[in-house]
């Protein structure tokens, strides 16, 4: 018969990840014997330098590819053999493809908000942009953004220097669109859109990620939280009638980039969230 296809997801605390489903039912969808597993070092009890052999170990074994979370987005790099041109300038892996010794990084994550972007807040107003956090899902938000053409994206995050990186990194390729701000209400009081990065609003860090009575009705939201679906910040922008993104368009998409690296095929994408919705 046809060849198993076997997938895995590195990371820690990841017990609750929806990946496993999503993948494994698409790929029994489209008739392939695919099972996706979950490496967590957490429940492993492995340390972050056992990385390196757990990669060489996945190879071995035979499996097709891997997806990458918190905390080896970054430090899964030098495990690799090449990144495509996004993952590099993004510098962060969420998707390696296994073939012929070669260890590919990809950054899916990207395409997955600005494709969930596409999809849901058409036409609205992408002069002035508020970018809450700076961290590693923060950096592929914000080259998401600047291909979607924000004019002036301002990014804050509360370790000031992380943004001013991230916008210098940026400019050689999109040119000068982002800087880091630290004056929130500045920022705010001129953008057009507001999106979430921070962790701020999972229920280990409730609440909203600036003073609440800042956000106006002139704003759109975008989340990339996707549990819980509506965050605080959510509730609040459409309580105002603001225009908003859930997290959970950017959880799916990034799995439908990831499907077709891995197998060559296109999953669907609406029975992908079909997968999502139903775990
Ligand atoms: O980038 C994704 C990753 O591919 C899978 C994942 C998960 O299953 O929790 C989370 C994100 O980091």
């Amino acid at each position: 018969g046809q060849a198993a296809i076997v997938i895995g997801l590195i990371g820690r605390g990841i017990q609750s990840s929806r990946s496993p489903v999503m993948h494994e039912r698409e790929g029994a969808r489209l008739g392939m014997r695919y099972t996706y597993s979950l490496i967590d070092f957490d429940k492993l009890g492995l340390p972050d330098s056992a990385l390196g052999d757990i990669v060489e170990g996945l190879e071995k074994l035979g499996f097709a590819g891997f997806n990458v979370t918190h905390p080896f987005k970054q430090s899964i790099i030098p495990h690799l053999t090449g990144l495509a041109d996004e993952a590099s300038a993004i510098g962060a892996v969420n998707t390696v493809v296994l073939k012929d010794g070669a260890r590919t990084g990809h950054n899916t994550d990207c395409w997955g908000f600005a494709e969930s972007f596409r999809d849901t807040m058409a036409g609205c107003p992408m002069s002035n942009v508020v970018q809450f956090g700076a961290g590693g899902a923060g950096a592929a938000v914000s080259y998401a953004l600047m291909e979607l053409g924000v004019a002036d994206l301002a990014i804050i995050d509360s370790d000031r220097e992380r943004a001013e990186r991230l916008s210098a990194r940026m400019a050689p390729r999109f040119g000068q669109r982002a800087h880091a701000s630290a004056d929130v209400e500045h920022s705010l009081s001129r953008a057009a859109g507001i999106v979430n990065t921070t962790p701020v609003g999972m229920a280990k860090y409730p609440g909203i990620p600036f003073a609440a009575d800042l956000l106006s009705t002139r704003h759109w939201v975008a989340e990339i939280i996707y549990f819980p679906q509506e965050t605080e910040l959510l509730r609040r922008a459409r309580a105002l009638g603001c225009r908003t993104l859930a997290g959970t368009g950017m959880a799916v998409y990034q799995a439908v980039r990831a499907f077709e690296l891995f197998t060559g095929i296109a999953p669907d994408r609406a029975a992908m969230v079909g997968h999502f919705e139903a775990a």
